[in-house]
């Protein structure tokens, strides 16, 4: 893969309530952006994003993934996050280090607690949003009350970029308020897709809706609007341009209509991201504690590399890996850099970019770009790497507090010190759960976001450990 520069990547978190598509819509990415020939599923297991055991077991995300792909000469850093509360961090993880956040809603459960607590979240981090409204081939979708709803909760700057022409099973033509045009996909999920001029009522409709475009990116922008009754209305150049900034400022957030199991609706999605989706440019500077103490900024041109680590993860087949993203610099084999929370310094070995577990070795990464890095030594999520001649420090992210509890009951005795070991290392990844040992009681308490998530631990304990154990009611003093 070519080197990117920042303004040609973009990164961003698929986030959005459980089931509602996020994982296989990455599928279709990758599909349209080449990087598979084939569509995986959820049913048995075969999907890129969600190649854990554990994902597979229970048909659902419980990891971020880290995917790739290039599209329009762009290339596109996708994390995929689960959409059970119980795994929220992977979720806040994601956002932290991303430019802007594509939230899913399914088009007939429509908008669920989950999609409300990301979207706060990704408006914690201030990023811009853009909405994808999935499984449109669903029977019974109401393209018009999914959307009221979507307006209701996250406000009237919502704007459907494409409308569905025919819903529910079969769904594969949608009209493209840009373009004016019907798009219709063959329904192969290979995601090519063919235009034509929309006629009839849709074409009605389809400049109805453009001219309604035009005036809410007028509004969005003084300069625009003058231009707006000047000339009684935008030209097409003037609306494009406006769209990117008005994006940004949240005065305008897209909404596409996708059915990502079969690949409907994606690959223009990806048109309007690689066009005017959010870069690592539009953030150019993020604040950061500097040695004294003081708040510094780090700016995409400083030439001092900064790190921040949004993951890390102990696997089987290559050893702890740290997911991280770039604020400044560049990173290569064999840089060492300093690690600002743990006071110490760490070499880098292998550099990857990562599509689930299949993974490239790069030999350098530039500013605003993401990726992963094997062995460090004492380096944690959460943790900022980087030049020792100016340490910086950058914001954590502050997770929810665990306060559903546990008790592991061992099944034979002598295994204390494994159990506590692994749990340790588990913690280490997963900070949202915690746990303690209770020498009164001798019980071992787990403290997590709820019970699929303790269920989830231990799991990966006893496939990892090798200790056996079952889950029961604490008991207290
Ligand atoms: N009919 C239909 N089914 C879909 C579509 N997208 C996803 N599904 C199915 O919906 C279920 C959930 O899909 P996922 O992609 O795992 O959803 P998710 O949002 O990643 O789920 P979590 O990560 O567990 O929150 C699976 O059975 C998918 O096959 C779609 O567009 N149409
Ligand atoms: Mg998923």
């Amino acid at each position: 893969m070519k080197s990117y520069q920042p303004g040609d990547i973009r990164n961003f978190a698929i986030v959005g309530h459980a089931s509602s598509g996020k994982t296989m819509l990455c599928e279709a990415m990758l599909l349209c952006g080449g990087v598979i020939n084939r569509m995986g599923g959820i049913a048995n297991g075969s999907t890129v994003s969600d190649y854990h055991v554990s994902e597979k077991d229970h048909k659902i995300s419980i990891h971020a993934s880290l995917l790739h792909t290039e599209w329009m000469d762009k290339k596109f850093n996708l994390i995929d996050t689960p959409g059970y509360l119980d795994f929220i961090s992977e979720g806040l993880g994601a956002l932290r280090v991303g430019d802007f956040a594509l939230v899913v809603v399914h088009a007939q459960h429509g908008v669920g607690v989950g999609t409300e607590q990301v979207w706060n979240y990704a408006t914690h981090y201030g990023l811009p949003k853009m909405i994808v409204l999935n499984a449109l081939d669903k029977e019974n979708t109401d393209f018009e009350a999914a959307l009221a709803q979507v307006r209701a909760r996250f406000g009237h700057n919502v704007f459907p970029m494409n409308l569905p022409v025919n819903p529910g099973p079969g769904f594969n033509q949608v009209l493209d308020v840009l373009r004016n045009d019907v798009v219709t996909y063959p329904g192969d999920t290979g995601g090519k897709y063919e235009e034509a001029p929309a006629t009839g009522n849709w074409e009605e409709q389809v400049k109805q809706r453009h001219k309604e475009l035009i005036e809410h990116i007028a509004e969005s922008d003084d300069s625009l609007l003058e231009k707006f009754f000047d000339q009684g209305g935008l030209s097409e150049t003037e609306l494009r341009a406006g769209i990117h900034a008005a994006v940004q400022r949240q005065s305008f957030i897209p909404l596409f209509c996708t059915a990502a199991e079969s690949n409907v609706g994606v690959a223009r999605l990806m048109d309007f991201i690689a066009k005017y989706g959010s870069s690592p440019v539009d953030r150019e500077k993020v604040k950061a504690v500097g040695a004294g103490g003081a708040e510094v900024s780090v700016a995409l041109s400083d030439p001092d590399p900064v790190l921040y680590v949004f993951k890390t993860m102990s696997e089987a087949q290559f050893g702890d890996l740290s997911f991280f993203r770039l604020y400044s610099g560049s990173v290569h084999l064999g840089k060492d850099l300093y690690n600002s929370d743990r006071k110490a310094m760490e070499r880098f070995g292998q550099i990857y970019l990562l599509n689930g577990k299949n993974r490239t070795s790069v030999e350098r990464l530039n500013a605003g770009d993401i990726g992963a890095v094997v062995k460090l030594k004492d380096t944690h999520t959460g943790n900022t790497l980087c030049s020792p001649k100016r340490p910086v420090t950058m914001p954590k992210v502050e997770y929810p507090k665990p306060n559903i509890h546990t008790a592991l009951k061992l099944r034979a005795k002598g295994e204390e010190e494994k159990i506590a070991a692994g749990l340790a290392a588990l913690h280490e990844e997963d900070p949202t759960f915690i746990y303690h040992v209770d020498s009164e009681l001798h019980q071992t308490v787990i403290s997590g976001q709820g019970e699929l998530h303790w269920q989830v631990v231990a799991e990966r304990l006893r496939r990892r450990y090798k200790v056996d154990f079952e889950l029961v009611e604490p008991r207290f003093p």
